[in-house]
């Protein structure tokens, strides 16, 4: 058996990290996100039942291979439904959809102001909020998204600012708001694979939380690209007995602005400032009680596998030496961000009401 890492409950949603990629046959997985600096072997990808999203990014201490798997309710009660439509593979109870993407660029030639990675970053999000109407899941709460090369230009644009234009167009395109309440994302580089999402989405609304401390991302200034980026800050999310607390990718950014270019340790105690403010959010809205810090299950993305060591320090010392958090290498959509962190947290109180 794969050790968990960490498991979060919240009753009829929850996520583990393993060391291994996981129990397929396990009928409570919805699905999987796994990370390791080689590609998969087909017979782990190309599982049936299971989506699941490979990432090319090394980790940077641990085993090989991290997994994070999504859990329906558990025990399961009743059977998962699994299939493809598309690029897609997806998995759903009756609450929540798990579901990987990937789109090669390659399939698309440069058409007017329309590069390749734009165009496949539209299809994908059209594919996928097309899928979310057809299975009756109304709500995306998360989405993470991988683009490789992702601070590199080319058509005169920066290829994270081409992936904010097809997305923001398929939000569009297909009647979402781009402005209020939004999905939780991450959005980050890896060296090379085909632009890969994964998302979770639910049949109640969540409730989408901002950063006093940040410009909501779906308002910074034009300097950053002509479309904004579609994701809130979190999303709280309420299971049948407990919430979850979905905290988007978080950054050393304050008001819209990079903090403390080339320190390292300085960003990271920003960034934990930005999440101690959004899980500070959520815990005026929760109905549950108070997510705690310690309970964060981290992923930390970062830039420089030089830059770990002081990362893991500034982190333990911030939020405790027992904190679960997964280092993987990755690049961060801003040049001069040197790390961003995503977490989850969930309280798995009965508070019904
Ligand atoms: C930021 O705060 C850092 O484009 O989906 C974080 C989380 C970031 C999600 C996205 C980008 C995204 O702007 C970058």
């Amino acid at each position: 058996m794969a050790e968990a890492l960490v498991r979060l409950r919240a009753d009829t949603l929850s996520v583990e990290q393993t060391e291994e990629p996981t129990a397929q046959d396990d009928p409570s997985v919805l699905g999987a996100l796994s990370f390791s600096a080689q590609a998969p072997s087909s017979d782990v990808s190309a599982h049936e039942a299971m989506p699941s999203l490979h990432v090319v990014l090394p980790r940077l201490c641990g085993g090989n291979t991290v997994c994070e798997v999504w859990h329906a309710r558990w025990p399961a009660s009743g059977s998962l439904t699994s299939g493809r439509a598309g690029d897609i593979h997806f998995r759903h109870d009756e609450e929540f959809v798990f579901g990987a993407v990937t789109v090669p660029e390659t399939r698309f030639a440069v058409v007017g102001d329309k590069t390749p990675l734009q165009q496949a970053t539209e299809s994908a999000y059209g594919q996928i909020f097309k899928q979310l109407e057809a299975l009756a899941f109304p709500y995306p709460l998360r989405f993470w998204n991988y683009v490789s090369r992702i601070n590199e230009h080319s058509h005169g644009r920066e290829r994270y600012q081409q992936f904010n234009i097809g997305r923001q167009e398929a939000f569009l395109a297909y009647g979402r708001d781009v402005q209020g309440n939004l999905p939780a994302a991450c959005a980050v580089g890896m060296d090379r694979g085909p632009l890969s999402i994964a998302f979770l989405a639910g049949r109640a609304p969540p409730q989408s939380i901002e950063n006093p401390r940040q410009v909501s991302a779906f308002e910074y200034p034009q300097q950053y690209g002509p479309r904004s980026p579609s994701f809130a800050r979190a999303n709280l999310v309420s299971t049948r007995h407990g919430e979850l607390l979905l905290v988007s990718g978080t950054a050393s950014i304050v008001g819209h602005a990079t903090l403390h270019p080339g320190d390292v340790a300085a960003q990271t105690r920003e960034t934990v400032r930005n999440i101690e403010a959004v899980v500070a959010q959520a815990n005026q809205m929760s109905r549950c009680g108070r997510f705690d810090l310690s309970g964060l299950a981290c992923r930390v993305y970062v830039r420089h596998p030089a830059d770990l060591v002081a990362i893991r320090r500034e982190l333990e010392q911030a939020l405790g030496e027992s904190l679960k958090a997964v280092y993987l290498q990755a690049d961060i959509c801003r040049s001069d961000l040197l790390l961003e962190i995503e977490a989850t947290v969930s309280l798995a109180t009965d508070c019904r009401n």
